[in-house]
């Protein structure tokens, strides 16, 4: 049987393949324990500075697994917590770029909102289907798209259940970079090199410190960014960069 997913190291970049093409990778639970126990160990690896999760060229993820879920019933999903261990790879804190082509669909759109980065092919098309199948989205996605491209436009998607395409998607600042397709994973391998170059307690402190503003009060915000920019100077990697700056010299960061 095909592996659910295929984990190549790069480096200190770890690619992470959505391997159901023929399913347009829709997102059963073998996917998601497959994420969430095979990644954790590198997620906590201070050798790994980023994550690329990319589907295939046609679909990123065309949703949840739509025939998985059909015939349960409300005890089942409520008592199984059914893909609560999404959970756990959106709270992963290595940095994680999503290299979408294709469709990213239901629970496919909100996997991709579970990373820090979106890199969108020309090709993407990003929807929230589920009001089409009788349902809403149920992985995040009515909390984070809304956060992410405002009411309006959030409502105009989950209401409708249209498609938008990758021009509209970082028009409205879903998406931080349209990329032709046939340079999608070359652009995102060379971000997440970058990402990956820096020192691991910097990138981690950056992006949580980018996803608490999504959570808390300006005040409140500013407060936990700046005893997070406080904390990194007990680091070696704050010593080691500000060192090379001032010797003219490119810094060697160890994630210490
Ligand atoms: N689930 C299961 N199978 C799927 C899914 C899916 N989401 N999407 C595609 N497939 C399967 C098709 O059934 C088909 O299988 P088969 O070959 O056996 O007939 C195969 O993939 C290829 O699909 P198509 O022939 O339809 O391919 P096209 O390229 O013509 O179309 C689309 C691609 C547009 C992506 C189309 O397949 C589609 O509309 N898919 C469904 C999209 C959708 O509705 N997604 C939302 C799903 S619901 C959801 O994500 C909720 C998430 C929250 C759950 C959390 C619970 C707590």
């Amino acid at each position: 049987m095909d592996k659910p997913i295929i984990v190549e190291r790069q480096g200190r970049v770890v690619i992470v393949t959505l391997n159901r093409p023929a399913a347009r990778n829709a997102l059963n639970s073998e996917i998601m324990r497959a994420m969430a126990e095979e990644l954790a160990p590198l997620d906590r690896d201070t050798g790994v500075g980023c994550f690329v999760l990319r589907g295939s060229d046609k679909a990123f993820a065309a949703g949840a697994d739509i025939k998985e879920m059909a015939d349960k019933s409300f005890s089942e999903m409520y008592n199984d917590d059914f893909f609560a261990a999404w959970d756990r790879f959106a709270a992963f804190r290595t940095p994680k770029i999503a290299a979408v082509s294709g469709y990213a669909l239901g629970g496919g759109c909100e996997l991709a909102m579970m990373c820090d980065i979106i890199f969108a092919a020309d090709t993407a098309m990003f929807g929230q289907p589920e009001i089409k199948l009788g349902v809403i989205p149920g992985m995040g996605g009515s909390q984070r798209l809304t956060r992410l491209v405002g009411k309006s436009k959030a409502m105009d998607l989950i209401l409708t259940g249209r498609m938008m395409d990758a021009a509209e998607a970082e028009r409205c600042g879903l998406v931080a970079r349209v990329i032709p397709a046939d340079k999608l994973m070359e652009e995102a391998l060379k971000a997440a090199e970058t990402i990956a170059g820096y020192g691991k307690m910097a990138t981690t402190a950056a992006r949580e410190a980018v996803e608490r503003s999504l959570e808390v009060s300006l005040r409140e915000g500013i407060l936990f960014e700046r005893r997070l920019f406080h904390s990194l100077f007990a680091t070696a990697d704050q010593k080691e960069g500000m060192a090379a700056f001032v010797e003219k010299r490119s810094p060697q960061f160890k994630g210490e």
